[in-house]
């Protein structure tokens, strides 16, 4: 498998290197010449499984038959022959793709799909609950990115690493400093996850994973009651994923000022910290300039979160100390609503900048609503006006509306209960409207490759798994959801698994420092890399001009190698809305 994934890298960068001769590296053009063209008689498909009763659908390019066989591998018989869909132009990957459905085959087993003239398919298994381990790895990998946090090997494994960043000695900086709080003054910020790649905590972003997380429970109690994650706290009577939670949230608290009830936008090095294992990145740390963004998604995630862990009966007083948090920072940006964040000239880490800030008013007056019942907090909720847009760190409408169709029957008039559904269900109809208009079946459109476009697919498809709740037939809005899953999965031009240790061809060289500097080969498992990103930021080569092709397995692309908490939470979601589905 290595040897194979050696040459697939190598590949890669010859191929790279070819297509410096065909083009210059920022104006990606449509040419046969691509080189995922020219390397393109392959089938293309989910890699990690199929439950008995899914649509099943494998794309195929390049090819000159008319037909698809299904073989069962331990049988070595066809079971299934079918004709292929008509030729059509994946505009977005350049390559010309036929499906092959099979969707009828309901039967366990192991399969490879083969097409006279080409190679044989991956083999790939039909099985009852394909993505619980995909899903449990996903959440897990939380659990790997823990801050303050010495990962012993028995819940670790190979990728056991010592405590670090005890983040007891934080420096308000300049931009930060108040009358109380001065510049150089030492707070205490432990524990929460690290970012992403880097080891910086950024509220916005922490913010949306852990509300993404929370949505996950709050949907499937039962499946996360019963479900343990091999983590510290699995021995008490907890549910594992409320435990991981409650890591960032309790960081998430140290953010706030008691002072003012504003928010620190971040927690961050001046730089990025290099290649180091966690115990070897010690620059200093600030908290940096209170941000409206920051405190309004402080605002929206604690209130929700003290929602949740109200139920709880050993969370009681945290759910009271997180409303109360909540309201202050709620206060703090009603008398501060304009100020954004732009990184003061000696920070150079992530930014997570957003000049629009209706849409977290819009989110944070939702779930002060929901959790107060407070009219003003409604009132405050429908002055926003924000267009529902694919939830992002910078946009956080749709959040609002999922969270008061959740929960907010009861409470909210039944003629805006009503008009949240029906604006929820459009644009959830738009989406499955970009499924069917896809000649894969895969609702990602030309600007959703974006830094983290895997990112927007899981997203997409969590709120097509939101909306299927309130319409009577669900099947449209389940079958783009699983397309959009089964993309990430390896039905993508790159014929990656984006998924870690997943799959028959997955990343190997994510741009995550752990993963680079301990000495296990394999990278960290159950991570989602950002996935195929056109900006091209990181001045990277790629193997493809395409959208969708704009991937690269290696360190150098931050843009599309990266991973982050605010990725695996909606694959989270996904995975477990799909389990609980079947
Ligand atoms: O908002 C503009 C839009 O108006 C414009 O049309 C478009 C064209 O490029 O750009 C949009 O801004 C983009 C922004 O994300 C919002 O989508 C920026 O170009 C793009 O550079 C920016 O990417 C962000 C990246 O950091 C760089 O700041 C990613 O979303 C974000 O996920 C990523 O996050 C990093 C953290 O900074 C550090 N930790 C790791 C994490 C993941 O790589
Ligand atoms: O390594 C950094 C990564 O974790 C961040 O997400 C990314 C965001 O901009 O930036 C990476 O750092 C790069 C820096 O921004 C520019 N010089 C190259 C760095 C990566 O090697």
């Amino acid at each position: 498998m290595k040897m194979i994934r050696l040459c697939l890298v190598i590949s890669a960068i010859c191929l790279a290197a070819c297509q410096q001769n065909l083009q210059t590296q920022n104006e990606p053009k449509l040419s046969t010449k691509d080189p995922l063209v020219q390397q393109s008689t392959k089938i293309m498909m989910n890699q990690v499984g199929y439950a008995p009763s899914s649509t099943k659908i494998a794309l195929v390019t390049n090819v000159n038959s008319t037909h698809f066989e299904v073989i069962d591998i331990t049988q070595n018989k066809s079971v299934l022959k079918k004709r292929l869909g008509p030729s059509k132009l994946w505009q977005d990957s350049g390559l010309d793709v036929q499906i092959a459905d099979f969707s009828e085959l309901n039967t366990s087993g192991t399969f490879l799909i083969r097409v006279d003239g080409i190679d044989d398919s991956i083999t790939f298994e039909i099985t009852s609950n394909p993505y619980k381990p995909i899903h449990d790895a996903a959440l897990k990998a939380y659990y790997f990115n823990r801050a303050s946090a010495a990962l012993p090997v028995e819940f670790a494994g190979p990728w056991s690493r010592q405590a670090a960043h005890p983040d007891t000695n934080v420096k308000v900086h300049t931009s930060a400093a108040t009358q109380q709080r001065p510049e150089g003054y030492i707070i205490s910020s432990p524990k929460g996850w690290y970012d992403a790649g880097d080891y910086n905590k950024y509220i916005v972003n922490s913010g949306i994973s852990t509300y993404t997380l929370l949505s996950a429970y709050a949907d499937f109690p039962a499946f996360y009651q019963q479900h343990f994650g091999q983590i510290p706290e699995s021995s008490n009577d907890i549910p594992d994923i409320l435990d991981e939670i409650k890591w960032n949230l309790d960081w998430m608290l140290t953010m706030q000022d008691p002072n003012d009830g504003g928010i620190y936008h971040k927690l961050t090095t001046l730089r990025f910290e290099g290649k180091k294992m966690p115990h070897n990145a010690n620059a200093q740390r600030y908290v940096v300039k209170k941000s409206t963004s920051a405190a309004l998604n402080f605002a929206a995630v604690m209130a929700y979160a003290s929602k949740i862990y109200s139920d709880i009966p050993q969370y009681t007083a945290f759910s009271e100390q997180a409303k109360f948090a909540a309201v202050d920072a709620w206060k703090w940006a009603l008398q501060n609503p304009g100020v954004t964040y732009k990184n003061p000239e000696d920070v150079k880490t992530g930014q997570y900048d957003d000049e629009f800030l209706n849409d977290e008013f819009k989110w944070a007056a939702a779930e002060l609503f929901l959790l107060t019942q407070e009219e003003s907090y409604l009132r405050r909720f429908e002055q926003s006006k924000s267009p529902l847009n694919v939830p992002s760190w910078s946009n956080s409408s749709a959040l609002a509306h999922i969270s008061l169709l959740n929960h907010g029957k009861d409470q909210l008039p039944s003629e805006l209960y009503q008009q949240l559904k029906v604006e929820f269900i459009a644009f959830a109809d738009t989406i499955v409207e970009q499924h069917k208009d896809s000649p894969a079946q895969v609702a990602m459109t030309t600007p959703d490759y974006v830094w983290g476009s895997n990112g927007v697919a899981m997203n997409k498809s969590m709120v097509l798994l939101q909306a299927a709740k309130y319409v009577k037939d669900a099947t449209a809005y389940r079958t783009a959801a699983s397309g959009l899953l089964d993309y990430v999965l390896g039905r993508n031009p790159t014929g990656y698994n984006y998924v870690t240790g997943f799959g028959h061809k997955s990343p190997m060289d994510i741009h995550h420092r752990q993963s680079y500097a301990d000495d296990v080969v394999a990278p960290i498992p159950g991570f989602v890399a950002g996935g195929p990103h056109s900006g091209r930021q990181d001045g990277c080569e790629y193997p493809s001009a395409f959208p969708a092709g704009n991937y690269a397995d290696t360190w150098c692309s931050y843009s599309t190698n990266e991973v982050t908490i605010n990725w695996n939470a909606p694959f989270v979601y996904v995975t477990a809305a799909i389990i609980n589905a079947d």
